[in-house]
């Protein structure tokens, strides 16, 4: 078939024109021509051997980011082969580099397992880079070859002898293609690390040669996924200390899936097919999903943690807390969705699921009592979930029947302009009083609430919604909660947390702010949400009254002045009355406020996890911070 024409073969031509396509259209072969198609690059590069890796034939990946920002990428493998291919008569190695989708075709058994994101092979790259240069050691020697945007500058050379064998491939992206030629070393360092975590044992390098005193970082994880999720977990508190790990192969598909649950509330699942992330999760996820709600169902059954006549504990109430990770490699992976990452292999659901329910079942039988705790959790996430429930459809209703009905302890404003209007959440009826005297009624609202009931340390969150006091507060911000809040609805568009200086003030500012982050996020995250500072000190001359909210300030006033003051500590609200409450605290000419972002919120939802949780340490911690305050309190 081959004829000569012009001294280029058929096959030439066809490999030229393949390659000009990806430099015509390359967003279609690396998605787009930005930074993220950049790395790409890297990534492909990568996962080559990354593959040889999972073959077994090579432990050690280096990468480098040169100064010129090429990047090179070196394994130990086996190599590239270089011998000359039967059909096309050139080295394999220019096969490889020159013809699209040629990977798979010179597989080993390792080989196979090739990622579909990244996967469009090692042409792709060289079309995208203005040079390139591969280096193979195998057989004894060593053979190198150079191309310029995808084509072959020389033949394959033998350059030397070895015994060592790799392959190394050194790139230079064309600039005439990407938008930017910068690599950022954090986003291959996090990829390389994630990689090295999902295949144990395997060590990566990467240097970054454009930095000063340049260190190579070494990533190296002899425990895979069980050091991933620890790392994952590092600064929470957790449940089980030892992940819950298993690994199973039915059918030329390889499980793999790492387990730990935190006393946190959130759900983090981490799903892989062939080492690539599967962000739109897909069918081992599904798997892994199903399988862990079975068998928790049946173990708390079995167990009795569930009544006859209680409902199954929901998918979302086991998962809460948990990080998994849940790694599989497919022979032949199908990739699916919008950004083609989504597992779509039907037959890897069951195995999965079937994988997860006997393996997560024997761990439950051998350990009781994480077991046990592990249970406790759903059961309280269950009831949790339900009080939110009953609180939504007690607002729900409310707005529906008697839309006008404001809780009755709200002292509310008379402007109905929402983005005029101020709501002070004031801890103590006390509080509330003189709040309510002090204010400007035009515009500033006072709900009181009755600090004992809210205290942190006896009310779970799912107790604390079901509380009168909380249901006036839902009512009176009008957005209802959850998956009906609707920030459109506010009633105020500034909402401020006055509590006392105290323990309980502290604690019951860390479960308002749980609260919001939990079940009215958005308020947060809109900004609607602050603290009222009220001074802590104040000095006091005949009528004349200075205020301060820190020692060092009023300490500084006190050295450059030379009268006598007599000295007021604020510990409560209570002890203002309403004209100094305006004047120090709710008057918007002279009050400090603190706008409260989503990091307080998120540190908030922490602090009242391990103030809730069996970390007595934090508890501790917690006290002690606040030591200041404390006078005489049991806790
Ligand atoms: C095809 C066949 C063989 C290895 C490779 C490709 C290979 C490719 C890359 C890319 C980067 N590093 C690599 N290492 C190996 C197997 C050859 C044999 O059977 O010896």
């Amino acid at each position: 078939m081959e004829s000569p024409l012009n001294g280029y073969s058929a096959s030439d031509i066809q490999v030229l024109e393949g390659l000009e396509a990806v430099r015509k259209r390359p967003s279609m072969y690396i998605g787009s021509t930005s930074p993220k198609g950049l790395h790409h690059l890297v990534f492909e590069i990568v996962d080559n051997s990354i593959d040889e890796a999972v073959g077994g034939f090579c432990n050690h990946i280096q990468a480098i980011i040169h100064t010129d920002n090429s990047v090179s990428v070196c394994d130990n493998g086996r190599g590239i082969p270089v011998d000359i291919h039967p059909q096309m008569g050139i080295p394999a190695l220019e096969v490889i580099m020159t013809t699209l989708h040629s990977g798979g075709k010179f597989g080993g058994s390792g080989y196979n397992i090739s990622g579909g994101l990244h996967g469009v092979g090692l042409s792709v790259v060289n079309a995208l880079s203005l040079s390139m240069e591969i280096t193979v050691k195998r057989d004894g020697y060593v053979y190198r070859q150079r191309y310029q945007t995808g084509q072959p500058i020389g033949k394959v050379e033998q350059c030397g002898m070895t015994d060592e064998t790799g392959t190394e491939i050194h790139f230079l992206p064309d600039p005439d293609i990407f938008e930017i030629t910068v690599f950022e070393k954090e986003i291959i360092e996090q990829r390389l690390r994630e990689l090295s975590f999902l295949n144990k044992g395997l060590r990566i390098t990467l240097l970054d040669e454009r930095e000063e005193d340049a260190k190579i970082k070494d990533f190296h994880y002899d425990n895979g996924l069980k050091d991933f999720v620890t790392y994952i977990n590092k600064k929470k508190e957790v449940i089980n200390e030892i992940p819950i790990y298993f690994e199973s192969q039915k059918d030329d598909v390889i499980v793999n899936v790492v387990m730990q649950y935190n006393n946190g509330y959130n759900e983090s699942l981490y799903s892989y097919a062939n080492n690539i992330r599967t962000q739109e999760g897909g069918t081992h996820e599904i798997g892994f999903k199903n399988g862990l709600t079975r068998v928790i169902n049946d173990f708390a059954r079995r167990n009795n943690f569930l009544k006859e006549s209680d409902a199954n504990l929901s998918g979302e109430d086991i998962r809460e807390g948990i990080v998994a990770i849940i790694s599989v490699l497919v022979k032949d992976p199908q990739f699916e969705g919008q950004t083609k990452t989504k597992l779509g292999n039907s037959f890897i659901r069951t195995i999965v699921e079937s994988s997860v329910f006997e393996s997560v079942e024997d761990y439950l039988n051998e350990n009781p009592v994480i077991a046990k705790k592990i249970l406790d959790k759903a059961i309280s996430a269950r009831r949790a979930r339900e009080a939110a429930r009953k609180a939504r459809e007690l607002t729900r209703r409310k707005s529906a029947l008697e839309s006008t009905s404001l809780p009755g302890k709200l002292a509310d404003c008379s402007s109905k302009e929402a983005h005029l209007c101020e709501l002070y959440i004031v801890e103590g009826d006390s509080a509330g009083g003189s709040a309510k005297q002090g204010r400007d009624r035009n515009y500033q609202a006072i709900l009181p609430l009755r600090g004992k009931i809210l205290n942190v340390q006896k009310a779970r969150l799912d107790r604390v919604l079901a509380s009168e006091e909380i249901k006036a507060l839902i009512t009176a911000i009008g957005t209802g909660i959850d998956e009906d809040f609707d920030i459109k609805k506010a009633r105020y568009h500034k909402l401020f947390i006055m509590t006392d200086a105290d323990v309980d003030g502290s604690h019951i500012r860390i479960l308002l702010l749980t609260f919001f982050y939990r079940y009215m996020r958005q308020l947060i995250e809109e900004g609607y949400v602050y603290i009222a500072q009220p001074p802590l000190y104040g000095l006091k001359r005949g009528n004349e009254i200075n205020y301060f909210h820190k020692e060092e300030d009023m300490n500084q006033f006190l050295s450059e002045s030379n009268k006598k003051w007599t000295l007021q500590r604020y510990k409560g609200l209570g002890e203002m009355d309403a004209e100094q409450l305006w004047d120090t605290t709710m008057d918007p000419d002279k009050r400090t406020i603190l706008q409260v972002n989503i990091d307080d919120a998120i540190r908030a939802d922490e602090i009242f996890s391990d103030l809730m949780g069996e970390n007595v340490q934090a508890r501790k911690d917690f006290i002690q911070a606040n030591a200041v305050y404390v006078t005489n309190l049991d806790i």
